[in-house]
């Protein structure tokens, strides 16, 4: 399910991040199964003209007495001439930019996964309910996303625990071009990290007149 809170940015001091808001309106991608321990980070878009075409999550092992499997997700940025997608090379001078919102400290980046065709349109995350008092708990564990409205999978190398959520997509030319997540703070005793995560979509038709394909 979308949910259809198309936010028009022309409501100027809503956004909560220091980064510059994109001047078009959203659409926020929001999951059916997460934790929502700790509290929502900055949330954080691609420079206007460019949109997510891979992303990587930062995951601690499964060995330890108290484990929190995700702690950050980060998405890539390119603007549509610069993609080097469907069987072109990028371009040489090609800019690419990186975005997160909250990470915490625990665990490894596990590499970039990317699309071979477009942009990213869709993702589902693996969470793991709540354990109880005594049991160790570490609510997101894994991301799979997927790229250009299609159902073909990228899958971003996490831990085993918990359950999908279902798919969330982007509506046809519309694609990936923001992130929010919530991250629950060091706590010292039973840590999780990463908890839950909103991705935005913008439109791909909405380009400023100067980047817009010719
Ligand atoms: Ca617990
Ligand atoms: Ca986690
Ligand atoms: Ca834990």
């Amino acid at each position: 399910m979308i949910l259809w809170s198309v936010a028009f940015l022309l409501a100027a001091g809503a956004w909560a991040a220091d980064e510059e808001p994109r001047d078009e309106s959203h659409i926020t991608l929001a999951l059916d199964w997460a934790m929502n321990w700790g509290e929502w980070g900055p949330q954080v878009y691609c420079p206007l003209g460019t949109f997510a075409y891979a992303f990587q999550i930062k995951v601690e092992g499964e060995d330890h007495l108290d484990d929190t499997a995700m702690n950050g997700i980060e998405l890539f940025c390119r603007a549509p001439a610069d993609t080097g997608h469907d069987g072109r090379p990028p371009k040489k001078d090609a800019k690419e930019f990186t975005i997160t919102s909250t990470v915490q400290q625990w665990g490894d980046w596990k590499g970039k996964r990317e699309c071979a065709t477009g942009y990213l349109t869709g993702l589902r995350m693996k969470s793991e309910e709540d354990q109880g008092f005594f049991i160790d708990d570490t609510a997101a564990n894994d991301l799979e996303m997927q790229c250009h409205w299609s159902t073909d999978t990228l899958n971003g190398g996490g831990d085993h625990w918990g359950t999908w959520s279902s798919w969330e997509s982007c509506p046809h030319n519309w694609a990936i071009c923001g992130i929010e997540t919530r991250v629950e703070a060091d706590s010292a005793t039973d840590d999780t990290a990463l908890n839950n995560v909103r991705m935005f979509c913008c439109s791909l038709n909405d380009m400023p007149p100067t980047l817009a394909p010719k």
